[in-house]
């Protein structure tokens, strides 16, 4: 969702995101499918770590094509907009947390590269690094979303003020 809110498209269809159900699993096979059509093309495929979980196998597929793309998991170990939304509405957090696997191993395992952001600083050098390095990336980039409220209010005036 904060892609879909933030991410700023220079041209059309270069963010590519499940609109209306909104289901969960397309961006892996997306990013595929967008490689397929610009193979010349940067692409990046960014996801939830559930989302990510939900078609994960399709690393497969990826490496078999010698494909270069990189797919970016946000991972909060937690189902983040539910959570966020229930909380809203007074609800506990319940059966809304889970383990991952180690997603740097994981993508090894598939012949894929994995990587792991360790500062907020680090993440554009690492992008720029799997951008210029052949393969598959797959990057574990920890998140906070205990801010969502506050970059949320910011772009709600931001945008008040724009009008
Ligand atoms: C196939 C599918 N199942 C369930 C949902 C409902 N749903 C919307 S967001 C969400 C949690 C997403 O978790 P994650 O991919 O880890 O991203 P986060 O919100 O933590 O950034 C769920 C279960 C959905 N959109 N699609």
């Amino acid at each position: 969702m904060w892609m879909a809110r933030m991410f700023r498209c220079e041209l059309p269809n270069t963010c590519l995101i499940s609109n209306g159900f909104a289901s969960m699993g397309i961006a892996v096979p997306g990013a595929i499918a967008a490689k397929l059509v610009h193979p010349g093309r940067n692409i990046v495929a960014v996801t939830g770590d559930a989302g990510f979980m939900m078609n994960s196998q399709e690393l497969e597929t990826a490496v078999r094509l010698k494909m270069n793309l990189v797919v970016l998991i946000l991972r909060d170990d937690a189902y983040g907009m539910i959570k966020w939304k229930q909380l809203n509405y007074g609800f506990e957090n319940f059966g809304l947390d889970y383990g991952n696997p180690d997603f740097v191993k994981y993508a090894e395992s598939y012949g894929a590269h994995g990587h792991r952001v360790e500062s907020a600083a680090g993440l554009k050098p690492l992008l720029e690094h799997c951008h210029s390095t052949p393969g598959v990336h797959v990057v574990d980039c920890p998140i906070d979303y205990s801010e969502n409220d506050e970059i949320l209010n910011k772009e709600i005036q931001r945008r008040a003020a724009a009008i």
